[in-house]
């Protein structure tokens, strides 16, 4: 069954809701996926951690306010069998009544994160402190730094109705319309878009994409494009994103190497938000998000960088960024190839430790790269 199939068929038993177990559909639904991914060649962390023995454990179990089920949080990862993790959250109970299959999930993303860890309470720290990674502009193309929030009392996509989002829209919006100085600007809804407008921000980095199939597959598109959309200030260094992957993501850019400018830029703008609206937060995973991959502290900051020696050979980029904790992705971010030679290289780890000290490990990943171009070109 396609992703999309399926996807309806899940949403037309969700609309039905109000039973204490999973029924027989999505019964035979899992059992069906279930089988066919356990004879695929996945890499993904659902299809490494989801023994039988967990499947068998968790597929007639429920949420307790939402009726979702181990489909709604793995339908996916049964559809998408290349996916890297797999999973996602349908709403913020799902973390507690699936913890058999998302707690060895996010130990194996968060590098050790086990149930016997609790995520620290948060630090910023002063963006002062993170010197320019590139002070003569060598090597790095530009700077950002984003975090996501998930508001309280609301599920996350596959569970939120066509109102949901335009209530989440109205509430968001109003609170980012207030903003003043550097951050004041306009609120831009997805929806009346002209495309041509949408195209150059998503070429331009500033909004996000459309049609991501994980997403879709994950019932994360319904009522598309109804409720989500862009903030932007008028430098456009500092843009929210309403309702893409999670309700909030606050980003904060810069051209050249400033980090710690793009940081105290989002902490700004985060405050504003915590000011007046309220977040969901897990007194152990921390804020908590529709992907476990950004829970935590949530905070990915990345450089657009170029490394023309130590970046010739990408899996050996790789296997050095993964030595200071970075990931590596391409120019257009997550899915996406490097292009001109250009590579969105970030921090890998957002949970176990605070936002100070993910910003630190990123500086100082990022600074070892451009230790390593030096030496290479050096030699040549
Ligand atoms: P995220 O989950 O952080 O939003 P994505 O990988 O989907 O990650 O990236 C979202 C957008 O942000 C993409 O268009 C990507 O190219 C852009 N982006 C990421 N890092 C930078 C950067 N340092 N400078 C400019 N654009 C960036
Ligand atoms: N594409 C999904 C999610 C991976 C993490 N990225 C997010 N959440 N944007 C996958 O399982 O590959």
């Amino acid at each position: 069954m396609n992703a999309i199939r399926l996807a309806r068929t899940v949403t037309k038993c969700y609309s039905m809701r109000s039973y204490s177990m999973a029924p027989c559909e999505i019964l035979e639904l899992l059992e069906a996926g279930y089988q066919r991914l356990a004879e695929s060649d996945s890499q993904s962390l659902l299809k490494k951690h989801l023994t039988k023995s967990i499947f068998d454990k968790l597929k007639t179990k429920v949420t307790p306010s939402y009726c979702s089920t181990l489909l709604d949080c793995i339908q996916s990862g049964l559809c998408n069998h290349d996916s890297a993790v797999g999973i996602y959250a349908p709403d913020p109970e799902a973390y507690k009544t699936f913890a058999d299959i998302f707690d060895p999930i996010i130990s194996d993303i968060h590098k050790g994160f086990g149930k016997a860890n609790k995520h620290p309470a948060s630090c910023y720290g002063y963006g002062a402190d993170f010197p320019n990674l590139d002070p003569e502009q060598k090597y790095v193309v530009s700077t950002r730094v984003r975090c996501a929030r998930s508001i309280q009392d609301f599920p996350f996509n596959p569970c939120l109705s066509e109102e949901d989002y335009r209530n989440l829209e109205c509430m968001i919006s109003k609170v980012l319309l207030t903003f003043c100085h550097e951050h004041s600007g306009k609120y831009l809804p997805l929806k009346g878009m002209d495309k041509e407008v949408q195209k150059k921000l998503i070429d331009n980095h500033y909004l996000f994409k459309e049609g991501d199939r994980f997403l879709q597959a994950a019932n994360a598109s319904r009522f598309w494009p109804t409720g989500r959309g862009i903030f932007m200030n008028r430098d456009r260094t500092f843009m929210v994103w309403v309702n893409e992957e999670d309700h909030i993501r606050v980003i904060s850019m810069e051209r050249g190497g400033d980090l710690g400018r793009a940081y105290e830029r989002m902490i700004i703008g985060l405050e504003s938000l915590a000011f007046s609206l309220k977040f969901s937060c897990d007194k152990r995973l921390g804020n908590l998000t529709f992907c476990p991959s950004n829970l935590g502290n949530t905070i990915r900051a990345s450089v657009h960088i170029r490394l023309p020696h130590i970046g010739k050979d990408k899996a050996k980029l790789e296997e050095l960024a993964g030595k200071h904790n970075l990931q590596v992705r391409g120019t257009s971010g997550e899915h996406s190839e490097a292009k001109d030679g250009v590579y969105d290289i970030s921090n890998k780890r957002r949970m176990g430790l605070t936002e100070y000290q993910t910003i630190g490990e990123m500086h100082k990943g990022i600074s070892a790269l451009i230790e390593a171009e030096c030496r290479e070109s050096s030699k040549k």
